[in-house]
């Protein structure tokens, strides 16, 4: 079997105004869907998050990986690498989601390569990953605060006839009671029975006060867990921190750096969990040693892939850290490799986060997937279990054509709303 063809699509999905540390998310997220022919007519697919950077630099690995067996992983992680100069986990940025190329890269070749396997042996993805740990993987409620709108060209997004989620979901939620209303609304669309927040909107003290507010309407057994994404000084980090003890399930990257997290882990009572200060191989030894945070969210994308998470696994195990699951806005392809990932991790004992319920917009066919009682179902459906709809991948590439969009920018969309407005990497 040989891959005789490469397609790189660049898509933007419609998405609401979110806020976060870096300022606003733009009316569109950029994804971009990579799909992989055999000399058989098979065809794999994988999903990253889009940039015109990572497009090029998927297109400069077209020839290294046109003419491999799709089951020679070392051989295509290997040529790959060799295309690119080495890549630090400094080259992540600032911003709470990763800029680094080569990594995305992997990823998305090696996942679709997965889905080739799976549909080549008619096998689940999750079996060639070692089987299944789990049938259902559970998500977490993903919150965010946001101004009114439900995403695409500014005013248009609005729907007045939308109810249940797809009402709740365009509302505006800027204080304690609107992000519980959120949390309510997404919770009975979808059955999450775990919560996140993504903080570093606002200031920590409205921040923590939607997290007691959250405890007080679900009560004390529905996990909870706030990511600042690292934005907070290490004192603050502390005296709130304090104040989320028996609130929260974890932590997430309430500052920025190793060392930091450290001081944060040894002066408060919570396990620290992470998507932004352990993000490589090469930060592990760093992190045992400072012992930064209890938690590592593995993120397929940024991981270098399904393999690479694998690795991350076991290394979370033997040195006793817990693990869960990062994510970014997306759709359906990377929704089911993160679900199989999941599915194959038998300590990966957290809900894992996902954006899908902010997303309208679909490239699989049937639409969009359904959750039960706030978990994906594994089916035994080959490869990643999912087709690709053409006709709507076609019309996702048009919407980011006219878009304007290049690569996410955060500030620029924050500075629309507030004029003069900076990204601080640490602000309060
Ligand atoms: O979508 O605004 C966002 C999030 O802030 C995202 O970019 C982060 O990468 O979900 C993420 C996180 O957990 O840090
Ligand atoms: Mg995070």
């Amino acid at each position: 079997m040989r891959i005789t063809d490469m397609h790189i699509t660049p898509i933007a999905i419609t998405d609401p105004p979110l806020l976060n540390a870096a300022g606003l998310h733009a009316p569109y997220a950029l994804r971009i869907v990579v799909e992989l022919v055999t000399d058989d007519q098979i065809y794999g697919l994988g999903e990253v998050p889009g940039s015109v950077e990572t497009e090029e630099a998927l297109k400069a690995v077209c020839e290294v990986v046109i003419g491999q067996d799709p089951f020679q992983l070392n051989a295509l992680d290997a040529g790959i690498r060799a295309r690119f100069s080495a890549e630090t986990s400094a080259a992540r940025g600032e911003a709470p989601w990763d800029k680094r190329r080569l990594v995305h890269v992997l990823s998305a070749i090696e996942v679709a390569c997965f889905d080739l396997m799976g549909k080549a042996t008619g096998r689940p993805v999750v079996d060639l990953l070692g089987g299944r740990a789990r049938d259902r993987v559970p998500f977490s409620a993903y919150l965010f605060y946001k101004y009114e709108g439900a995403g695409g060209p500014l005013g248009m997004g609005i729907d007045p006839h939308a109810t249940g989620w797809a009402a709740a979901r365009q509302k505006a939620a800027l204080d304690p009671a609107g992000i519980v209303a959120e949390a309510q609304a997404m919770c009975a669309e979808y059955g999450f029975q775990s919560i996140k927040l993504k903080g570093g909107a606002f200031e920590p003290r409205v921040e923590v006060e939607s997290m007691q507010a959250l405890q007080e309407a679900f009560g004390p057994d529905v996990p909870l867990r706030l990511d600042p994404n690292a934005i907070w000084k290490v004192e603050t980090a502390i005296e709130w921190g304090k104040k989320l003890e028996g609130v929260l399930e974890y932590y997430e990257d309430p500052v920025r750096g190793q060392e930091n997290m450290a001081r944060v882990a040894q002066a408060v009572n919570l396990p620290l969990a992470t998507n932004m200060c352990t993000t490589s191989f090469d930060d592990i030894p760093g992190s045992i040693r400072l012992n930064s945070e209890a938690i590592i969210l593995s993120d397929h994308h940024f991981w270098g892939g399904l393999r690479a998470s694998l690795g991350l696994a076991r290394i979370c195990q033997t040195f006793g850290r817990g693990m869960s699951m990062h994510s970014n806005s997306h759709v359906g392809i990377s929704l089911m490799a993160m679900a199989h990932l999941a599915a194959a991790v038998p300590n990966l004992t957290y809900a894992c986060d996902t954006h899908y319920p902010w997303q309208s917009e679909e490239v699989i066919v049937g639409g969009r997937r359904t959750f039960e009682e706030g978990a994906l179902v594994i089916s035994d459906e080959p490869g990643l279990g999912i087709e690709l709809d053409r006709d709507m991948l076609a019309k996702l590439h048009v919407q980011y054509l006219t878009s304007g969009l290049q690569r996410r920018d955060d500030e620029i969309e924050m500075q629309k709303v507030q004029p003069g407005w900076k990204f601080e990497a640490v602000r309060w």
